[in-house]
C-alpha cells in the first residue's frame, strides 16, 4: 500500500466517529500524492504525514454558565492547537449545536494550509462549543463567552494562539471574550482577531471573507477569459461571508439571486436586496424569509434548494457538506461556470470531482475563503505596531493576498501537469510551506 493510502487508513482507524475530520485529510492527501511519490523515502522517515494529521495539542473543557431563568447550563469547549511549524496557532471559534471534536479537527486541519497559503506568519488551529447562540439574550451569551474564555485563557496568547469568529461568533462574542482574557490575564494584548475597531480591531476584517472570496473568483474567470460582470449568482448563507461576498459580487456587476440559513431560502431573481439582508440579519438577527416583508414578489422556500436555480455562479458560503452530488448535476445542468467555496468545505468530494469532471471552474475553501483570516493577520501586524491601517490599505493588502494565492494554486496545478485542477493547486502550495518548515524544524 502506497504512503498517502496508510496514513488515511490509519486517520480513520484512530479518530473513530469523526467524518469530517475523515473527508478533510483524505482530500488534502489525495492531492498531495504525486509531491510525497518524489519525496516517499524522506517523508517516510521523518514520519511527516503521520505527524501532519496529528494535532500538536486538543484541549477539551466544561463550560458552565447560567441561563436567564437562573438555571445551570453546561456546555463542551474545544480548541484544536493543529501545527504551530510556520506562525502560532491561529483560526477561528465556533459557536453552533452540532460541534463537536471531529468538527474542530477537521476545520483546524484546513486552516494549516489556508494559513499556510496566504503568505503569512500564521499556524492552524480551530475551536469552538456545541453551545447555541440561536435565540439566547445579550446576557447568555455574555455569560457563556466569559465561562469559555476564563478556561480558555491558560492556553492562548498573542504569540501562542489567536481565535477569530466562525459561524456563531461575530464582533459581539469576540467582545466578551476580549473583555474576560483582559480582565484575567491583566494584559492587553492581539490575543484575538475581528475585535471592534475601538479596541484594536481592523478595518475591513469584518468584510474580508466574503470580499476575498469574491477578489479570488474575480482572478480565476479572468485567468479562464470570463467576465464576471452581468454573470448570475446563486449563495448559500445569510451570514458574515454570504453577505460580503454578496456585496462585492455586486460591486462588481454581477446579479445575485439567491441567499439562504438554516430554516430556508429565498430568490429573488431581480437581484438581492443587500440592504434588507444586513438589517435582518445584522441589526434584528432574525429569519432570512422576513426578506419577503421588504420584496414581497421575491421567493422562499422552507429547508435546502439554492442550488436548483439556474446560475452562472455557485458561491456556497454557509457550512460544511451543503452541496452534494446532486446539487452538482443540478448546477451543472443549468450551465454553471465556476463554483467557489466562501465556507469551509461546504462541498462533498464526490460533488467536487463531478463538477471539475464537468468543466466547471472550481475555487477549494482553503484558497478562495482564506480572505478573513489574511486579514486577521493584518489585524496582529497592526496589534504588534500599535497602528491602524486605513480600509484602503486593508482591502488592497487583501486583493493582492487573494491574486497571489489564485497565482500560487494555478502555478502549483500546472507543476503537477494538472492545469485548473486548483483544488489540487492549493493543496500542494499550501502543503510545501509546511512540510519545509517542519522538516527544517526536526523531530
Ligand atoms: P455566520 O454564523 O455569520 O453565518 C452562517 C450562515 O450559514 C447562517 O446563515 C446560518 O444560518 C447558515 N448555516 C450555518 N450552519 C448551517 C447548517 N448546518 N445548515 C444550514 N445553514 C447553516 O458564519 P460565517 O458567515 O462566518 O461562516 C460561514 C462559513 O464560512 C463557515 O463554513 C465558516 O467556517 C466559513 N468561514 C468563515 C470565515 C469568517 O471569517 N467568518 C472565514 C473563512 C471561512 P442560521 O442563521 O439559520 O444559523
Ligand atoms: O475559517 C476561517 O478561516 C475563519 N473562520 C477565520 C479565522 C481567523 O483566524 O480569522
Amino acid at each position: 500500500m502506497g504512503y498517502v493510502d496508510e496514513v488515511i487508513e490509519q486517520v480513520i482507524a484512530k479518530n473513530p466517529g469523526e467524518p469530517e475530520f475523515h473527508q478533510a485529510v483524505k482530500e488534502v492527501l489525495n492531492s498531495l500524492r504525486p509531491v510525497v511519490d518524489a519525496h516517499e523515502e524522506e517523508y517516510r522517515r521523518e514520519a511527516l504525514l503521520e505527524r501532519l494529521v496529528e494535532p500538536e495539542r486538543q484541549l477539551k473543557f466544561r463550560v458552565q454558565w447560567v441561563d436567564d431563568q437562573g438555571k445551570a447550563q453546561v456546555n463542551t469547549g474545544y480548541r484544536v492547537q493543529f501545527n504551530s511549524a510556520i506562525g502560532p496557532f491561529k483560526g477561528g471559534l465556533r459557536l453552533r449545536d452540532n460541534v463537536n471534536l471531529g468538527v474542530i479537527k477537521f476545520l483546524g486541519f484546513e486552516q494549516i494550509f489556508k494559513n499556510s497559503l496566504t503568505g503569512l506568519p500564521i499556524g492552524g488551529g480551530k475551536g469552538g462549543s456545541d453551545f447555541d447562540p440561536k435565540g439566547k439574550s445579550d446576557r447568555e451569551i455574555m455569560a457563556f463567552c466569559q465561562s469559555f474564555m476564563t478556561e480558555l485563557c491558560k492556553y492562548i496568547g498573542a504569540d501562542v494562539d489567536v481565535p477569530a469568529g466562525d459561524i456563531g461568533v461575530g464582533a459581539r462574542e469576540i467582545g466578551y471574550m476580549f473583555g474576560q482574557y483582559k480582565k484575567i490575564k491583566g494584559v492587553f494584548e492581539g490575543v484575538l482577531t475581528g475585535k471592534g475597531l475601538t479596541y484594536g480591531g481592523s478595518l475591513a476584517r469584518t468584510e474580508a471573507t466574503g470580499y476575498g472570496l469574491v477578489y479570488f473568483l474575480d482572478e480565476m474567470l479572468k485567468h479562464n477569459g470570463v467576465d464576471i460582470k452581468g454573470k448570475t449568482v446563486a449563495v448559500s448563507g445569510a451570514g458574515n461571508v454570504a453577505i460580503y461576498a454578496t456585496e462585492k459580487a455586486q460591486q462588481l456587476g454581477a446579479k445575485v439571486v439567491t441567499l439562504s440559513d438554516s430554516t430556508g431560502w429565498v430568490y429573488d431573481p431581480e437581484g438581492i436586496d443587500l440592504q434588507a439582508v444586513k438589517e435582518i440579519k445584522e441589526v434584528r438577527r432574525g429569519r432570512i424569509k422576513e426578506y419577503l416583508n421588504y420584496r414581497p414578489n421575491a421567493q422562499y422556500t422552507d429547508g435546502k434548494g439554492v442550488w436548483s436555480v439556474k446560475c452562472d455562479i455557485a458561491l456556497p458560503c454557509a457550512t460544511q457538506n451543503e452541496l452534494l452530488l446532486d446539487d452538482a448535476k443540478a448546477l451543472v445542468a443549468n450551465g454553471c461556470i465556476a463554483v467557489a467555496e466562501g465556507a469551509n468545505m461546504p462541498t462533498s468530494i464526490e460533488a467536487t470531482e463531478y463538477l471539475q469532471q464537468n468543466g466547471v471552474l472550481f475555487a477549494p475553501g482553503k484558497a478562495s475563503n482564506a480572505g478573513g483570516v489574511a486579514t486577521s493577520a493584518l489585524e496582529m501586524t497592526q496589534n504588534s505596531e500599535r497602528l491602524s491601517w486605513t480600509f484602503e490599505e486593508v482591502d488592497a493588502k487583501l486583493h493582492d493576498i487573494m491574486v497571489n494565492i489564485f497565482r500560487k494554486s494555478a502555478e502549483a496545478a500546472e507543476r503537477y501537469g494538472q492545469p485548473k485542477n486548483y483544488v489540487l493547486g492549493a493543496n500542494i502550495a499550501g502543503f510545501e510551506k509546511v512540510a519545509n518548515a517542519m522538516l527544517a524544524q526536526g523531530i
